[in-house]
């Protein structure tokens, strides 16, 4: 009878413990890769902009800022995040500079944007890379006929963009790649004045999770925009050769820990004068594939590397195009011991 008991016990134990150990259900994993809808909130506005806020050449402070250094401050217009429904303001990295939000998405996913134009002329937001119908194309033109292609003062308008998989990573992509997006109702003038920023779209399930759609084989990102910006009809003072609109080394905060696998996203916009190389000393970049420390970018380039930091040391990072060295498209980054 004893005996009976004891196997009993042991039995109801048993299953107790086997029910509590079963593995985790499997689908899990499928709720992580789900693709989601990424809704963002954007303004555009009037501002006013420095493209040397500290007021000096902070790469060789004795040289001045040339004629560069005239005036620094223009009227422009800039792309701002905001939390839900506008509720506020979101403040962005100092390195970023004068790009408009960084807009994310994993392969799969929906990106869907509330743009609300604050401004005082019409505006849109147009992308590149991402699947969009005629609607959500943001680009005024004749024949196009859609509400989104001319967000007037004071409206908003609901962009919807697809991130398939003709707008994500290839084979011999990164694990990321790098869009622009811009204003689209006079192109060229809305460029120059400052609005255009950056989408990233992960390869799917290599997210960091459902939530944070950064790609998890990096640690650090960087977006930088190569353009000269035509502030004075082609005067030499006024052609504002700059890296995320700053220039002679104002553009800071690219710091990295050694170690770092480092993620640069290059954009260059403008016209003829717009081809840059960017360079890096210090280290090299893998260029899918390619081994090299420079960069080609031509109008509208839309670029993304790797880096694997290791070399401490504050280095330079700049345009290597002579011209563009002498009217100061030049920057620093940080490797942190
Ligand atoms: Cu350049």
């Amino acid at each position: 009878m004893l005996k009976h008991k004891w196997i009993y016990t042991l039995f109801v134990y048993g299953t107790i413990f086997s029910i509590c150990t079963l593995p985790v259900q499997a689908d899990d994993d499928d709720d992580e890769n789900r693709p989601q809808v990424r809704e963002y909130w954007v303004s555009a506005k009037k501002v006013n902009w420095d493209y040397a806020p500290s007021g000096i050449n902070k790469i060789k402070p004795d040289e001045g800022l040339g004629p560069w250094g005239a005036t620094t401050q223009y009227t422009k217009y800039r792309y701002f995040a905001h939390s839900k429904n506008f509720a506020r303001e979101l403040p962005q990295a100092q390195h970023r500079g004068i790009l408009g939000p960084e807009l994310r998405a994993v392969e799969g996913d929906t990106i869907k944007i509330h743009f609300r134009n604050d401004a005082d002329k019409p505006l849109t937001m147009h992308p590149h890379g991402v699947r969009y119908t005629p609607q959500h194309d943001g680009a005024d033109y004749a024949l196009s006929g859609q509400a989104g292609a001319k967000v007037l003062p004071g409206q908003t308008h609901t962009y919807i963009w697809h991130a398939d998989k003709d707008a994500s990573p290839g084979p011999n992509d990164e694990s990321s790649i790098v869009w622009a997006y811009h204003s689209h109702v006079d192109s060229v003038t809305e460029i120059y004045d400052g609005l255009i920023g950056t989408i990233v779209i992960t390869k799917a399930g290599m997210q960091r999770s459902k939530y944070d759609p950064r790609p998890k084989d990096v640690d650090k990102e960087f977006s930088t925009l190569f353009m000269v910006f035509n502030e004075e009809d082609g005067e030499e003072g006024g052609l504002m050769h700059a890296m995320n609109g700053y220039i002679f080394g104002n553009l800071e905060g690219y710091v990295v820990n050694k170690h770092d696998r480092v993620r640069w996203y290059l954009v260059a916009m403008g016209t003829e004068v717009d081809l840059h190389t960017a360079h890096w000393h210090g280290q090299t970049v893998l260029d899918q594939g390619r081994r090299t420390d420079v960069v080609e970018l031509l109008p509208t380039s839309m670029k993304t590397v790797t880096m694997k930091a290791s070399n401490p040391g504050t280095w330079l990072y700049h345009c290597h195009v002579t011209d563009h060295i002498t009217a100061g498209m030049m920057a620093r980054w940080t490797v942190l011991p």
